[in-house]
């Protein structure tokens, strides 16, 4: 008898764990894909544009004009030249010094390496998705009612991506893709009314202490209406603009 009572109480906990997120139970229109990216504390986003498939991005590929490394067939055969020419140029320094073991050892282990990045498969990816691919900092607009595809990596440390509202708190850790799946509300007009707060606004926030500047990593997410959404979506410059 005290199983079946503890086993129907468990049931009815679970049940209501089910329901306790009313922003899980609304309709999604239409998925969104986004990546949020977290590095040197700033948050980047990362939306796939009109193929809904976000390019390949590697670490290795983050500079000052590619702050998540975002892949291009362009960007992958030019750093394939630049291996190659360092191999090339270590080898004929190896060849000049035939009793240098040091240098001999130094010069495989690099080649070893560079076989590693040849051989990372970056080639078979599908590189020419990151064209259309928009990178957007400190600020994104998200349509409201939508479930949103959410993809989380770091660069550096462990961050935690946190947006109260929303109920979602994922880790961002480096090497590793965080999935979360969430739906948007209210838009932020329609809560600022709610509230009776007229500063009020959606931030992803990072709850993980990941440096000195932690408190200020943060993103503002104005929500809206889908069709003011798609009017941003299109006034947001496409990767293969900004970096060729
Ligand atoms: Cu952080």
């Amino acid at each position: 008898m005290k199983l079946i009572f503890y086993s129907l109480s468990a049931f009815l906990f679970f049940l209501y764990g089910c329901n306790w997120n009313p922003a899980s139970k609304r309709a999604a229109l239409e998925n969104i894909t986004v990546e949020f990216y977290a590095r040197r504390s700033v948050w980047t986003a990362h939306f796939p544009g009109k193929d809904h498939i976000l390019g390949p991005s590697k670490p290795w590929m983050v500079g000052p004009d590619n702050p998540i490394g975002l892949l291009t067939p362009e960007k992958f055969d030019a750093l394939f030249k630049k291996i190659q020419i360092e191999e090339d140029s270590l080898q004929k320094v190896v060849a000049q010094s035939p009793g240098d073991y040091t240098l001999l050892q130094v010069y495989r282990k690099l080649s070893k390496l560079f076989t590693l990045m040849k051989n990372a498969g970056v080639d078979t990816m599908d590189c020419s998705a990151s064209y259309d691919d928009m990178i957007v900092v400190k600020e994104i607009y998200l349509p409201a009612n939508t479930e949103i595809n959410a993809r989380f990596r770091s660069g550096d440390v462990i961050h935690g991506a946190y947006i109260p509202q929303f109920k979602l708190s994922a880790k961002c850790v480096p090497g590793i893709t965080t999935t979360f799946k969430f739906a948007t509300g209210k838009t932020t007009a329609e809560m600022r009314k709610e509230l009776g707060l007229p500063i009020f606004d959606y931030y992803l926030f990072c709850n993980n202490i990941c440096g000195p500047a932690h408190s200020q990593m943060k993103m503002k997410i104005t929500v809206v209406e889908m069709e003011e959404y798609r009017k941003w979506e299109m006034g947001q410059p496409v990767f293969a603009s900004t970096h060729f």
